[in-house]
């Protein structure tokens, strides 16, 4: 299974830069207690970290002029200006789950000058092993949850299918930026070869 992108800039829980709605400390204590859960019964845990350095084009703060959230164009692409977060080593950058629980982190977003949603991709098509590490463990399928459904989910879920793997999002788990996108996304996912369930009870592991 894939957490993706639980990292405190995300959370109200620890104020944010970009703390999504319902991102409270119940949550993530949720989100805990389904990943205790699931180790349990026997699945490996891989995690997803947004890692930016400190002047990332994706910041509105590097873009002279420009305020949070405007979307501007970047190699030809709509990029949403975000406020500065997950910058690499900063506090807020950490996953909030401990981390003996994750057999891998993959880290994405590290290059200057391209922004990237995907655990599967750095950034600019570059990919990180996400992809060759599931498949030398022979792992087929892939629950995904985590922040945000509308971004980083999405993409993360989007990539996994085209990349052949079974997908199932669970949405109870995951919150958005915007509850607008969110839904959006969570429409669309089924056209793009994802399964989406609200639970995990409706979810049957192995
Ligand atoms: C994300 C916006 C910017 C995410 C990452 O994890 O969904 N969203 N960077
Ligand atoms: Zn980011």
């Amino acid at each position: 299974m894939v957490l993706v992108d639980v990292q405190g800039d995300f959370t109200v829980w620890k104020k944010g830069s970009l703390g999504v709605a319902g991102s409270d400390r119940a949550y993530v204590r949720r989100v805990k207690a389904a990943l205790y859960d699931l180790k349990k019964k026997g699945l490996d845990i891989y995690a997803t970290q947004d890692w930016h350095p400190k002047n990332h084009l994706s910041f509105f703060t590097n873009h002279p002029g420009k305020k949070p959230f405007e979307v501007i164009k970047l190699h030809g692409q709509d990029q949403v200006l975000w406020p500065p977060h997950c910058v690499q080593c900063t506090e807020n950058a950490e996953i909030l789950v401990d981390k003996s629980l994750f057999k891998l982190v993959v880290q994405k977003g590290m290059l200057m000058d391209w922004d990237s949603y995907s655990g599967f991709y750095v950034g600019g098509g570059t990919k990180t092993i996400l992809e060759s590490a599931l498949k030398k463990e022979g792992v087929d399928k892939l629950l995904m949850f985590g922040i945000a459904t509308d971004y980083c989910v999405k993409s993360t879920a989007v990539d996994g299918a085209k990349l052949g793997f079974e997908v199932t999002v669970v949405t109870d788990l995951c919150r958005g930026v915007d509850p607008k996108t969110s839904d959006k996304a969570i429409q669309d996912m089924p056209a793009a070869g994802v399964r989406v369930v609200e639970s995990l009870d409706e979810v049957r592991i192995r």
